[in-house]
């Protein structure tokens, strides 16, 4: 599979389509979920070209891997969610519904969670 130039994200990145910037560094781009699923629901994206969790992990150098990662737990932090806990999810492919093919995390927190697949205690 070839990543898609034309996906949501990679147009979010290119300035194509707007998004509210939470957070951008050199390794990460972090915007609100159009359909937020909890009081806290950001996106964080890589700013290169993976289609998924596992190009990513597969494919990105260490450098891009770490600043990546770290990016994640920056912003949880900058979310108010660190001390209270938050729920980090990554679709990776058709089972998961994944449905923007560039890899993305979801930060969820902000209300207690259900147990592991329930949105809701
Ligand atoms: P996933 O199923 O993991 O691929 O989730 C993709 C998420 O992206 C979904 O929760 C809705 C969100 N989303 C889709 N299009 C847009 C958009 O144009 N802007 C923003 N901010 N979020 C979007």
């Amino acid at each position: 599979m070839t990543y898609d130039e034309t996906n949501i994200f990679a147009k979010i990145l290119r300035g194509e389509l707007p998004a509210k910037k939470l957070y951008e560094d050199d390794y990460a781009l972090a915007f609100p979920d159009i359909h937020p699923q909890a009081p806290v629901h950001v996106l964080v994206i890589p700013k290169g070209k993976y289609i998924s969790a596992a190009d990513f992990n597969a494919k990105a150098p260490p450098e891009e891997l770490t600043g990546f990662y770290r990016a994640v737990a920056h912003i949880a932090r900058l979310m108010g969610v660190e001390e209270s806990g938050y729920r980090l999810i990554c679709n990776i492919g058709p089972d998961s519904q994944q449905m923007v093919p560039h890899f993305h995390v979801h930060i969820l927190g902000g209300k207690k969670m259900g147990h592991l697949l329930a949105a809701s205690a």
